[in-house]
């Protein structure tokens, strides 16, 4: 006796949430960060509207100390909350390791201090800036984001070379609407009610 087999299709809906980045184009200005200056970047932009923003990334891509480095090398990065757009060259105000972001006129984050260890070669060093709490919150910095103008703060003291400096900003983007998910799911529905080829 001839079965017919019934397929249950189950279809699960999982609500992970969508993530959307703005990333900015590394400025070549940057890849070669000299002991005897420091560096402001300002970068413009247009926040989208429909995206709840919660962090921005900077990385520096495949990082490297040169000029005999050593553990008293610093490079210190910082947030900006404003800068002028581009890149702007500064002379250091004090000579040998020092932040020169410590009198700067305004606020800013400090994202590290970072020492390269000795004989590792080029690495990729990555910070993180939260931009809402776990609970949804905004943190002081969205402001310095969300209004279309921030900085990133550069005192290299010591040579430090890079392949780029990637920037990003990004957040949750509202999931699909109800009436889109039914759609979807009367198309499922569809697609299963064609007949079997006999
Ligand atoms: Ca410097
Ligand atoms: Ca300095
Ligand atoms: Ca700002």
């Amino acid at each position: 006796m001839l079965h017919r087999l019934m397929v249950l299709v189950v279809v699960v809906c999982v609500a992970a949430p969508l993530l959307a980045e703005t990333t900015f184009p590394s400025d070549p200005e940057l890849n070669q960060l000299a002991h005897p200056h420091y560096y402001t970047w300002g970068l413009d932009w247009t926040p989208p509207a429909d995206q709840a923003l919660t962090k921005l990334t900077l990385t520096y891509r495949a990082l490297e100390n040169l000029d005999e480095p050593e553990s008293a090398d610093h490079l210190y990065t910082h947030l900006l909350p404003s800068a002028p757009t581009g890149v702007t060259v500064y002379d250091d105000q004090s000579a040998g390791y020092s932040d020169d972001f410590t009198n700067w006129g305004e606020e800013t984050l400090l994202l590290g201090d970072y020492s390269h260890p000795d004989g590792s070669g080029s690495v990729d060093v990555v910070y993180e800036v939260p931009l809402r709490d776990g609970s949804g919150n905004p943190t002081p910095y969205l402001a310095w984001v969300a209004d279309g103008n921030f900085g990133i703060g550069i005192d290299p003291d010591c040579l430090f070379v890079n392949g780029g400096i990637g920037v990003g900003v990004g957040g949750a983007v509202p999931e699909p609407s109800v009436a889109l998910l039914g759609l979807s799911a009367l198309g499922i529905s569809g697609l299963l009610r064609r007949r079997k080829p006999t």
